[in-house]
């Protein structure tokens, strides 16, 4: 409605600017977190990136301008803010950007280091640097070796033998990563599922704890129900089943005891434990061997999956339905898993699609045992399985309840006649820890011929990752390619030893870094107890969603495991959680292999660092998904340009009126940023700079760089110094809210006057005249408010205008509208 002011011709030299304030600002040691302050604390921290050697994109640029913008706005709030960066770099991809180049990872690690360093410092990020810390440094993995020998004593760390993916040829196990399509990345052989000895955690001796924790937490919703899906909590019932012909029994698992009644089969996992003393001797042996190596060759995920066909084998074996004395045929089945509940499951064909298609495919029989309300379900009929809730049918005893009410009464039924346990079952797996990968910290395990299992001492930690080995060994492990590093001593008795060749997943080094940022030069222990407890908790967490369960699980493990040893005075790392949302381009999600990525420093050339970053903070809400726009980002550019104008612009006589606006907008600000909502923080100040530049103000210029400043620091500085200020704007105080300023009646004046300018634009539209003479006519108590609109109507339509009161005999009024006049709304006329 209101035309912007042109004033394009104030382009700001941004580049002298920003390297001008960096300077200034890192001079000023203004980022440096202090170890003593009586200043409150906030804790600011971005997931830490890997050193992967690949420039980040305006995606990542996103998710940092988030934090820092919120680390600047804290520090002129008066906290102490910790805002710390560090490296991942052990890991998959650090180990294949040194293959891919060639060099050791030491060598492209440091490499690497310094390009993203370099992104980071284009952004203007405010990380204080002397804190920064890299998880290949043997300074900080000792204490991922520290930890494992307290999580070992504890029997919190333990081995056991898990599916790797194994290839036959290399004879050596496969990440997931390296798995192409079924066969081994090097040399194409056909990857199985072998059991080895690998480490794992216990994450799930804590899980109970882990679930009611995030009632306590500020976290999306959504978050919190990945984590509740993933720990699985699941309330059921193990049956029992006798055998037949064999004195054996089989426990299953079950969360629908309702459908007890309509059993009609069994299926096993094909590792189940009885499995080959139940196909001994049956004729369906040959086949049911076979069956178990062909699943061998399938991953828990591919079996799991809902798309996956499954596929059975009878075992010619029989269990008993104690209730019914029915047989009931025992098969394998490949989506029945091992490593969940019991590896055994009963199948109802007519109440669960899964096992509809199964019975189907395997000529089962079905028996329905729930009908919907009002209709009865004929199981010769049935196309798939009802799955709903209704009434019970063919069910003993039970024949007639609602099957959800029913389900307690059957479990105690069954339980009193000795048929089944009520029981909980997790999804959640023990965390495996162990990779067969060269760049990860070595697990301070020996194994001795004399002794077994033998953990090192502490004093001889760290255990140094060795430099000279063959990481691209094909043939075994690649730390089992230096044998100096392998054979060594037993730690307790003095035999000759191997060590673990095994690696950790970089996993530990994320589930406790934040930690190690409130002191990480520190060497009495893994982190400084006092450090700790000043800046522990995390206050804001922000960081991609595709960590929903992994890291954030872990790290809430390991924090809950150290406050039991003492070590800590909370249980939950990170009290916020922010995951910020996706840069799209062209519809999809922006990422190197779709080739759509977009690199933030020939903008940063071209527009300058505050103009990404206001732009990355006003494209969206903070968690959404959103598409780039080259054009939003130049009008973002336009909008700083606007602000630099109004530094040097003389002030209109409407101070009262801006002194309001300007307290509405401290408000409106500082409670979108408390919420992260810089979007809305960003209009707020759009809308406040508009308004300056119809009424230019330098109290008022000097508000909105205040609040500006965490978006757009150094040209807020640079205008900040223009205006005479002393000190730097980064330092100095946020404003605060004083509702003295707010003047109601100077605000009703202005939106009258807006609201004629409004009026005359409709009038101007319909009649699609542009006007030479505006005349204003209002009610005689009016006169002085729309005597000011005099000025502002003859700016805005380059028209003469002129003021009435209605009353006024001397008017110029020849279609009579100053009949028209009402309070509030003036009567118009143009010529
Ligand atoms: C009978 C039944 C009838 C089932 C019905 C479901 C629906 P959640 O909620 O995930 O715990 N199950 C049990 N152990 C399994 C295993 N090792 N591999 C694959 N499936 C397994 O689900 C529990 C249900 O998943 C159990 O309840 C069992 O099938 C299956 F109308 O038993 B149900
Ligand atoms: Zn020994």
């Amino acid at each position: 409605m209101v035309k912007r002011q042109a004033t394009t011709t104030n382009t700001f030299d941004f580049k002298r600017i920003e390297k001008k304030w960096k300077k200034k600002w890192a001079d000023a040691g203004l980022f440096k977190a202090k170890t003593r302050s009586k200043k409150p604390k906030y804790y600011v921290l971005e997931m830490y990136p890997y050193p992967s050697g690949v420039a980040a994109h305006v995606g990542h640029s996103r998710n940092y301008a988030m934090g820092d913008c919120l680390a600047r706005y804290k520090r002129m709030c008066g906290y102490n803010v910790l805002y710390p960066m560090g490296w991942d770099s052990f890991g998959l991809p650090s180990e294949n950007s040194a293959i891919a180049k060639g060099i050791h990872p030491t060598k492209s690690i440091a490499e690497n280091i310094k390009v993203m360093k370099d992104q980071f410092n284009a952004l203007s990020l405010s990380y204080d640097w002397d804190r920064e810390l890299a998880t290949h440094d043997p300074e900080y993995y000792k204490w991922n070796q520290w930890l494992f020998l307290q999580l070992y004593k504890k029997g919190l760390a333990y081995q056991k033998k898990a599916p790797g993916n194994w290839c036959f040829k290399c004879k050596t196990t496969l990440a997931n990563e390296d798995v192409k399509q079924g066969n081994c990345w090097r040399c194409g052989t056909e990857i199985i599922q072998k059991d080895i000895p690998q480490w794992f955690i216990k994450v799930t001796a804590y899980v109970n704890e882990l679930l009611r924790g995030l009632d306590k937490i500020k976290w999306s919703d959504r978050l919190k129900t990945l984590q509740r899906n993933w720990i699985g909590k699941s309330h059921g019932i193990d049956l029992i089943f006798k055998v037949k012909d064999l004195k054996k029994e089989i426990k299953t698992f079950t969360t629908r005891p309702d459908t007890y009644y309509g059993i009609t089969f069994m299926v096993l996992a094909p590792e189940h434990k009885l499995v080959p003393e139940l196909i001994k001797g049956t004729p369906y042996e040959g086949e049911a061997k076979r069956f178990i190596e062909a699943t061998k060759k399938l991953s828990e995920l591919e079996r799991t999956s809902l798309l996956k066909e499954k596929k059975g084998c009878p075992t010619g074996r029989c269990v008993i339905n104690p209730l019914t004395k029915e047989e009931i045929p025992i098969l394998l089945a490949n989506y029945v898993v091992g490593s969940y509940g019991t590896g055994a499951v009963i199948g109802v064909p007519t109440q669960d699609q899964r096992d509809f298609e199964f019975a189907e495919k395997y000529g089962l029989k079905f028996k329905n045992v729930i009908n919907p309300l009002n209709q009865k379900l004929d199981e010769f009929d049935m196309r798939r399985a009802y799955t709903n809730d209704g009434i019970l049918t063919k069910s003993g005893p039970f024949t007639g309840m609602k099957n959800r009410e029913a389900i307690p009464k059957i479990i105690e039924f069954l339980a009193k006649k000795g048929y089944g346990k009520k029981t909980i079952n997790y999804k959640i797996r023990d965390w495996c820890i162990s990779r067969q990968r060269y760049w990860g910290t070595p697990i301070p395990i020996v194994y001795c011929d004399k002794c077994g299992v033998v953990p090192l001492k502490e004093k001889d930690l760290p255990l140094k990752l060795p430099l000279n080995v063959d990481f691209k060994s094909k043939d075994v492990a690649p730390l089992g390619t230096n044998s100096r590093f392998v054979n060594t001593k037993c730690p307790k008795c003095g035999s000759k030893a191997r060590r673990e060749t095994d690696t950790m997943t970089t996993f530990v080094d994320s589930a406790w870094y934040f930690l190690r940022f409130t002191n990480p030069k520190y060497d009495k222990g893994m982190f400084d107890k006092k450090a700790v407890a000043y800046w522990m908790p995390v206050d804001q967490y922000i960081g991609g969603a595709e960590h929903a369960v992994g890291h954030l699980i872990y790290s809430r493990f390991i924090t809950r495991f150290l406050q039991k040893q003492g070590l800590l005075n909370f249980k939950e790392p990170f009290q916020r959680l922010l995951n910020q949302g996706m840069i799209q381009k062209n519809g999809a999600k922006m990422s190197k292999s779709k080739k759509n990525t977009i690199d933030p420093r020939p903008i940063i050339n071209r527009y300058g660092a505050d103009t990404l970053r206001t732009y990355l903070l006003i494209m969206a809400a903070p968690d959404k998904d959103v598409e780039w726009s080259d054009r939003d980002l130049q009008s973002t550019h336009r909008f700083l340009q606007r602000i630099v104008s109004l530094a040097s612009m003389p002030d209109s006589n409407k101070t009262k009126y801006i002194a309001s606006v300007a307290q509405r907008k401290i408000k409106a600000v500082t409670e979108a940023l408390d919420t992260l909502e810089y979007h809305k923080a960003l209009i707020e100040l759009m809308d406040f700079s508009g308004k300056l530049a119809k009424y230019p103000s330098k109290e008022g210029t000097k508000i909105l760089l205040r609040l500006l400043a965490p978006f757009a620091p150094h040209v807020c500085e640079e205008l900040w110094e223009k205006l005479g200020q002393k000190g730097l704007l980064a330092s100095t105080s946020w404003p605060k809210f004083d509702k003295r300023y707010i003047n109601p009646a100077a605000e009703k004046a202005e939106e009258a006057i807006l609201n004629v300018a409004k009026d005359v634009y409709h009038i101007t539209r319909i009649t699609n005249r542009k006007p030479k003479k505006i005349f204003v006519y209002v009610i005689p108590t009016e006169l002085k408010i729309y005597k000011d609109a005099e000025e502002f109507l003859t700016k805005e339509f380059r028209a003469k205008v002129e003021v009435f009161a209605s009353n006024d005999k001397n008017k110029h009024d020849p279609e009579g509208k100053a009949k028209k006049a009402k309070p509030g709304k003036p009567g118009i006329y143009l010529e």
